[in-house]
């Protein structure tokens, strides 16, 4: 399956919005097509919202810098971190669609009570990931990941979504750069859109994008080197020592990765000595991007098991995580 690049500036091109391209993957125009539909078209004003209030960031109060709270990965949380949380709930209010919302900044789920009677969609997404580049500028992005709610969650404890990726329904991320870039499958192959800001709608932009058997680029935070089990350290010293590797690294995990997805190569952050399952979160962060990743035709592990196999036992719970073009993931593990 070639990757498919649509005709620039066609009528047809700028009239294939996300909702229409849910619907033309699914080839139906059922409920549960057009709620699919509907769900990717707020996940966009979502993302419509959060690049608006982040183009006009640094000219407005009490948008950046920290809120002084701290979130339940003990992190210090940013007040552009708060905003996306919130508007990822706002868009999904009053829309029948999505009843249970899990979020990197909540600790639990958030129930939206006027959706829970008939929406059996979850929505799991980290809302702003890369914050500590929102205050100067650099890319940041969002991921997203759609399940379908199991069982009737009679203790609100959401216990059904500890289940496996492939469960997934939709996954994707938006990535906030020069231009706002969302990317998302539904298993049905990958798909990138631009934001058009003059017509305020994401245009979709590469139909079925495949990620290159190979790729030159290795993403990791050599900081962390010394912290790694050695297998990890001779891979990098392998990749050191030969021609043809070139080191980027942005410190924003949608970045990182859609340089990976579009240039090939190998994004990791392996575990650590006092951090053995590594930093990242597997169900709104590795996992929806396994699975972009697999359906590009790449490869997602934790250095032992694919990632979309792992089966959670906490909600935000973290994974070590090593993703890309299969001969590069392939040549990390047989150092391990
Ligand atoms: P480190 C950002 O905080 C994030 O969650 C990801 O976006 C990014 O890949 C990673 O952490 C960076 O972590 O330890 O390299 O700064």
């Amino acid at each position: 399956m070639d990757t498919v690049v649509i005709p620039k500036y066609s009528l047809d091109r700028d009239c294939t919005t996300l909702s229409r391209h849910i619907l033309q993957q699914l080839n139906n125009y059922s409920g549960e097509a057009q709620d699919l539909s509907a769900i990717m078209a707020r996940i966009g004003l979502a993302g419509k919202l959060i690049a608006r209030r982040l183009s006009r960031a640094g000219l407005m109060d009490n948008v950046l810098g920290f809120t002084g709270e701290s979130n339940i990965q003990g992190e210090s949380v940013k007040k552009m971190d708060v905003y996306a949380n919130e508007v990822f709930i706002s868009v999904f209010k009053h829309s029948g669609l999505v009843c249970r919302l899990a979020s990197e900044e909540m600790e639990k789920p958030f129930y939206i009570p006027e959706n829970c009677p008939i929406g059996r969609y979850t929505l799991l997404y980290d809302p702003i990931d890369g914050s500590s580049n929102v205050d100067i500028n650099l890319n940041v992005g969002s991921i997203f990941s759609i399940r379908q709610q199991e069982g009737e969650d009679l203790d609100g404890k959401a216990e059904d979504l500890l289940q496996d990726g492939r469960k997934q329904v939709a996954a994707g991320y938006i990535l906030y750069g020069p231009a706002t870039v969302l990317v998302y499958t539904m298993g049905k192959g990958v798909h990138s859109f631009f934001l058009d800001p003059s017509l305020g709608e994401f245009i979709l932009a590469e139909e079925n994008i495949r990620i290159p058997e190979h790729g030159s680029v290795y993403s990791v935070n050599e900081g962390n080197f010394w912290h790694w089990d050695e297998g990890y350290r001779n891979y990098i010293r392998y990749v050191h020592r030969h021609e043809g590797y070139t080191g980027r690294y942005s410190g924003a995990l949608v970045a990182d990765v859609h340089r990976i997805l579009t240039q090939g190569g190998v994004f990791l952050y392996p575990g650590s000595t006092d951090k053995p399952e590594g930093k990242l979160r597997l169900l709104y962060e590795v996992a929806p991007l396994a699975f972009i990743i697999e359906q590009a035709g790449g490869k997602a592990t934790n250095g032992r098991d694919n990632i979309l196999d792992i089966v959670p036992k906490t909600l935000h719970q973290r994974t070590p995580v090593i993703l890309g073009s299969p001969k590069d993931v392939d040549l990390v593990q047989s150092f391990l």
